[in-house]
């Protein structure tokens, strides 16, 4: 096998006429149509002067032809760098200046905003729009439909997922083929995953969740995919008959529950259905199992290790547990101060370590060291305790994040804008309750002495350069942040105070 992940995802279904994609029209897009169409970009990275290791970051919509880069780059041997379609160009040039990108493919709409990061930086900047049209379809379209695949081993990268940190500056988390590989193996064989099922594939494809979970075990076990743009009740519950199986994160749960028309008959001939991303509350399981009859996979990854942990397929699925450590793959609960292992049964730090764990981050060698031990173990900042029956409890979070449908959003990255702002002295961030998206952004600021703050202007300044998803809800001006005796902010008193911001009466 001379490119593992492209051997085995990607290259065993060349040249067949087996149905990948399904859109929510009915179209579909044979194995053979996406691979060819793959092979064509890979012939236009070439052209283009990109080698084999160099990067490309791709914000584009959720289309085959999306889908078909990531292939193109496995077969080329270059580094995937998806990113968030609701990134401002400010983010996505600190992404692309980082990893330093040798193309940037963007929506027709958004090149004008993202030429001068191209300018600086050196690198090409190509179009590819939804629909497929773009200055890079027009390259692509005279190419041949086949292209020699670049050898690789599973040591070599494969792609770059951007992750914030504690220190709002964002974090190119490495991930390799073996990586990649590795994980996809295991959970096919866990969720029995066969050619004879259609997955029902709503979620994003610039993250872990909907390109490395649904997408690669779909490709692996040859499923169909219906393939829509976005989640949307109505064609989830119109597409739903056609479906064996469907991921999602919780919010995907609670709305198809709050929508009359998601029976049990409807869902009757469904095979699973699978939970990740954020908590899903024991409460949504029960309900969802009381509306349909079935149980709920929930598991648990991160974009560092893909998928960690998973609740049985055959088993008991326990309801706000994420379940067992897949095949090959440890987890330990440690002291977050001395690393040293707890007793079963304990509250402290979980740590993974496998062939799921990334190389490290990129170009942030100490970052890498901070979180990722000597010994291969890799400090999730989650905080969780394993259960008599050796279940994996999540209970916490060692690190100060936000999961807003989903979506992960680093406080410090907004709190650093806010502070930024004049006339504010202070400034802290913090998740509440929401009944859609689980958890949802406030901002509390400190005036500077004398100053009046206008909220809405504040609000306006900080979204040229901060996504949509990560722009606080509500904002709220105090006299004083609550602190602990050593001067730090209780974020734990500010999350009380507004929890019931969104709580329904
Ligand atoms: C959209 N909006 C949001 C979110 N999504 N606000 C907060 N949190 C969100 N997640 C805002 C938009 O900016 C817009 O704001 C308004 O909501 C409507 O936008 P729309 O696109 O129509 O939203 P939606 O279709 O209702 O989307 C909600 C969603 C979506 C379906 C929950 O966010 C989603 O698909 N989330 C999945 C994320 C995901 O795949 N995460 C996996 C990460 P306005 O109206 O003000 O303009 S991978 C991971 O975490 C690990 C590895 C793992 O374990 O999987
Ligand atoms: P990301 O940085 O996007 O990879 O998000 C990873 C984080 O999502 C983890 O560290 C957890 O905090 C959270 N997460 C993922 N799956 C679950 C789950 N099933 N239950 C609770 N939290 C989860």
């Amino acid at each position: 096998m001379n490119n593992p992940l492209y051997d085995t995802l990607f290259g065993q279904h060349q040249g067949k006429a087996t149905p990948f994609l399904e859109r929510a029209d009915g179209t579909i897009i044979t194995h053979a149509a996406y691979l060819d169409l793959a092979a064509q970009y890979a012939h236009v990275f070439s052209k283009l002067g990109l080698k084999p290791d160099d990067r490309v970051a791709v914000q584009i919509g959720k289309s085959p032809q999306a889908l078909a880069v990531y292939a193109a780059c496995a077969q080329a041997g270059i580094i995937f760098l998806p990113l968030n379609t609701a990134y401002t160009a400010a983010e996505v040039s600190y992404f692309a200046e980082n990893s330093g990108a040798r193309l940037i493919l963007c929506d027709a709409e958004k090149a004008e905003a993202l030429t001068p990061v191209a300018a600086t930086t050196g690198a090409v900047l190509e179009t590819l729009n939804d629909d497929g049209s773009g200055s890079f379809t027009d390259l692509a379209h005279p190419m041949p439909t086949t292209f020699a695949t670049v050898a690789r081993t599973e040591d070599d990268l494969a792609a770059f997922l951007y992750t914030s940190g504690t220190t709002g500056r964002s974090k190119g988390a490495m991930l390799t083929q073996g990586n990649l590989l590795s994980n996809t193996q295991a959970l096919r064989a866990e969720w029995a995953f066969t050619a004879q099922d259609t997955l029902l594939h709503a979620l994003p494809i610039f993250h872990t969740h909907g390109l490395f979970v649904a997408t690669n075990i779909a490709l692996l076990a040859g499923s169909k995919v219906l393939f829509l743009p976005k989640f949307d009740a109505d064609t989830m519950i119109r597409l739903m008959p056609k479906a064996t199986t469907m991921m999602g994160v919780p919010t995907f749960y609670t709305r198809l529950l709050e929508d009359a028309r998601f029976t049990k008959d409807l869902t009757k001939h469904m095979r699973l259905f699978i939970s990740g991303s954020a908590p899903l509350l024991a409460e949504t399981h029960l309900q969802f199992e009381a509306r349909t009859g079935h149980r709920i996979l929930e598991r648990y990854g991160m974009t560092e290790t893909n998928m960690n942990t998973s609740n049985p397929y055959k088993g008991e699925r326990r309801a706000g547990t994420v379940g067992f450590p897949l095949p090959g793959i440890e987890i330990k609960i440690t002291d977050s101060r001395s690393g040293d292992t707890l007793p079963q049964g304990e509250i402290g730090e979980i740590e993974v370590r496998g062939p799921n764990v990334f190389k490290g981050y990129w170009q942030m060698p100490e970052k890498t060291a901070e979180e990722l031990r000597e010994n291969g173990f890799f400090i999730t900042g989650d905080l969780g305790k394993i259960d008599e029956d050796g279940y994996l409890h999540i209970v916490g979070r060692n690190k100060d994040l936000i999961i807003s449908g989903g979506y992960n959003i680093y406080p410090k990255e907004i709190e650093l804008l806010l502070d930024n702002e004049a006339g504010v002295l202070e400034s802290a961030v913090v998740g509440v309750p929401h009944p859609d998206f689980g958890e949802t952004v406030v901002g509390v600021v400190v005036a500077q002495k004398g100053k009046e703050l206008d909220l809405d202007q504040l609000k306006k300044n900080i979204s040229a350069s901060l996504a949509r998803f990560k722009q606080p809800q509500k904002l709220f001006v105090v006299a004083e942040l609550p602190r602990n005796t050593m001067g730090k902010v209780q974020k734990k008193a500010l999350r009380d105070r507004y929890a019931g911001l969104y709580q329904e009466t």
